[in-house]
């Protein structure tokens, strides 16, 4: 079944521009040939952006911002959030190239997208829908509206066609962590400690989204911690974290900062940064037992 027909019977603005995102997704697919290399600039965080970076932030602008289905936008890649001519409210945050700094090694990378009404500044468990596309050896597309998680692959026709209908967290014992160990906290410390002990198994490869797809499938825990010198942590509340965490909350995993859960966090900026746990109930309710 194709993305367009799964999608029928939901709020039609909102289908139109899950379209239209995944639209962008096929033509960013066919695009890492022609824009590789670096762009001679760098984000609101300091990331010096690849020619692709820059590259899908444009597609996605011009699409979403030239629709009239969005009223806001807000970018990992811009500085401010945008706002556009629009008859609806529906309000997107997006992530167009999460990880792109492997792209020079060619490894997985991804566009992870959330979207809310009324604005962008709002807690995760406001979202009308989330979404992500991974650019691995196939391109797949991830998608919930609030009715389950659903899997599409891109197929030679530029279709993307259903794989997987309604799946759940796997559960196998698998862990994803980022920042250096000489850093952690110590009651992170204690639940890396508790996981290893238990016969978890490193899975980290530096792209949040491809970490956290492969987590949502296998079952476990990807955590990128608040660490000493960065006590809320690397990872965009925005951009990664509350749209990946919507996801997999509603594959029947959870997510949280570590004290509360991350989906009640109101951003106050589009920056804002956040600890985060992603992944197996069990796993989340561990380290928010911990005491701090
Ligand atoms: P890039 O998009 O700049 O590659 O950053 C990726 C990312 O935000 C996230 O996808 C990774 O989990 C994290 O950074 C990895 O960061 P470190 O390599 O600094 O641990």
């Amino acid at each position: 079944m194709q993305l367009s027909k799964h999608l029928e019977g939901y709020d039609k603005d909102l289908v139109e521009v899950v379209l239209g995102i995944a639209e962008v997704t096929k033509a960013i697919s066919r695009g890492f040939i022609t824009h590789q290399g670096k762009a001679d600039t760098s984000n609101l965080y300091g990331d010096q952006q690849a020619a692709m970076d820059v590259w899908a932030d444009d597609l996605f602008i011009k699409e979403l911002g030239g629709s009239g289905l969005v009223r806001y936008l807000a970018s990992e890649e811009q500085p401010e959030i945008l706002e556009f001519e629009s008859d609806t409210d529906l309000a997107v945050s997006i992530d167009p190239l999460d990880g792109s700094s492997l792209l020079s090694v060619n490894l997985t990378v991804g566009t992870i997208v959330g979207i809310q009404r009324g604005g962008v500044l709002k807690p995760g468990s406001d979202m009308v829908g989330a979404m992500y596309v991974i650019y691995g050896p196939l391109t797949v597309l991830v998608y919930s509206v609030g009715d389950g998680v659903h899997e599409f692959v891109l197929h030679a026709d530029g279709e993307f066609v259903l794989r997987k209908e309604n799946f759940t967290i796997g559960s196998e014992k698998r862990l994803g962590q980022g920042a250096a160990r000489n850093t952690y906290l110590p009651f992170h410390e204690e639940f890396i400690s508790r996981l290893e002990a238990d016969g978890y198994k490193i899975r980290f490869s530096g792209s949040f989204v491809a970490d956290v797809h492969q987590i949502l499938h296998k079952g476990g825990v990807f955590t990128y911690p608040g660490y000493l010198g960065s006590e809320r942590g690397k990872l965009r509340l925005l951009f990664e974290c509350a749209p990946m965490g919507y996801i997999v909350t509603q594959a029947g995993g959870a997510v949280s900062d570590g004290v509360v859960d991350l989906l009640s966090i109101v951003p106050e900026s589009i920056s804002e940064r956040v600890p985060v746990y992603i992944g197996g109930k069990r796993e989340i309710e561990l380290i928010m037992g911990l005491p701090k």
